[in-house]
């Protein structure tokens, strides 16, 4: 496929719902819409990037311009078959892993739309649906979070994740075992306690918890380590880790049990499916992990969420969970198993609404091969 034509456009989506976690509020969705052409099919992908380094060192300013300025002349004009000759075409390029997974994952679209297959199947993928969970934001107060986990119960997810910030941690946890002992049921720290707050931790281990995720800093691997030693509790690294060397230096130290996968944090499909394949040999689970995507991001996270090792439910709810009109058609709906359908057209296997899209654009560029 020859690359004619990229375009990227930076979107704001607002929430149904505000999103609080120990980083901050959100109330809307800041990211960046890649669109590659060539040979007559359009490819799509979403860069999870947000307005504030806060999750990531990364934001949709520094995004674009890597996108505008290195990785997009690196591909302009040329004939790829295969995903990895373009990741061959921008490796020089350090770090920028959300910029790199939003035009990798417009390229994967495009190439297999190319050929007539599934995102899915090309990436290795082999169930057709993926168990899902629902992440919810802090609250109000215990009781809150307690009604609030009991409506996403009853609309039919499976397993719940619920964020902890200093101060706001073992009551949360108590009181929702108080009220629902058998669900399934994970923390998210988001690096926000040291080593020498193990006592929150120890205080949560006999809960019952699938995880206890990234529970310090988003840079540390070792003291991870340390804090996995005195936990029953699976701890799960999400922020920490940027690639599979990341993932080998935290199995072989002991720092996780777990791995969470997100394309946009790790580079791509291309790193994920490197990271998946590595933690199946090593007989350690992963799973999914969610940036609030619209259908876009939603419908690669689906795809790459059915290859076999993803054995934990993934952050990956219903389009209506995150905003009132997705830009895609089919919108992805809740299955009553707790269940999320993969995708069985060409690429991404949904389609992108121009007109919503258009909508959502706040900034637009347009790259052309002349
Ligand atoms: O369902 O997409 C989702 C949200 C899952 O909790 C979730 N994401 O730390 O994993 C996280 C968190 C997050 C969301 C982080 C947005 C950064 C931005």
């Amino acid at each position: 496929m020859r690359i004619d034509r990229i375009e990227i456009r930076h979107t704001k989506m607002e929430l149904v719902t505000s999103f609080e976690t120990s980083m901050g509020i959100e109330t809307q969705e800041e990211h960046i819409m890649v669109r590659v052409d060539g040979d007559g099919v359009t490819g799509w992908g979403e860069c999870v990037v947000e307005e504030l380094p806060l999750y990531s060192s990364e934001t949709v300013q520094t995004a674009w311009s890597v996108l505008r300025d290195c990785l997009i002349p690196a591909v302009l004009g040329k004939t790829i078959s295969k995903v990895e000759e373009a990741i061959a075409l921008w490796t020089k390029f350090r770090g920028h892993r959300m910029a790199k997974a939003g035009l990798e994952s417009a390229l994967w679209d495009a190439l297999a739309k190319a050929k007539g297959v599934s995102l899915a199947k090309m990436l290795g993928g082999t169930r057709d649906r993926v168990d899902v969970g629902v992440s919810v934001g802090l609250q109000a107060s215990p009781e809150a979070l307690v009604r609030k986990v009991g409506a996403h119960l009853d609309e039919g997810y499976r397993r719940i994740k619920i964020k902890i910030a200093p101060g706001r941690d073992v009551e949360l946890v108590k009181a929702l075992r108080k009220e629902y002992p058998k669900v399934l049921l994970q923390v998210d720290a988001n690096s926000a306690y040291e080593l020498s707050d193990i006592d929150v931790f120890r205080a949560m281990d006999d809960a019952g918890l699938l995880l206890i995720e990234q529970p310090l800093s988003y840079e540390d691997i070792y003291d991870h380590s340390k804090l996995q030693r005195e936990l029953k509790t699976a701890i799960c690294l999400d922020e920490s880790i940027h690639s599979l060397a990341d993932a080998r230096a935290a199995l072989e130290l002991n720092s996780c049990r777990v791995i969470n996968i997100k394309p946009g944090r790790v580079g791509g499909f291309t790193e994920s499916a490197a990271i998946h394949d590595y933690c199946a040999s090593k007989k350690i689970p992963v799973w999914h992990g969610g940036m609030l995507e619209s259908g876009i991001g939603r419908a690669g996270n689906v795809a790459l969420a059915s290859l076999p090792n993803f054995t934990l439910p993934g952050d990956i709810s219903a389009s209506r969970r995150y905003y009132r009109e997705d830009i895609v058609e089919p919108e992805f709906v809740l299955n009553p198993d707790s269940t999320l359908t993969v995708p069985t057209g060409p690429g991404i296997g949904v389609t992108v609404l121009m007109d919503r899209l258009d909508r959502v654009t706040v900034r637009r560029e347009e790259f052309r091969h002349r």
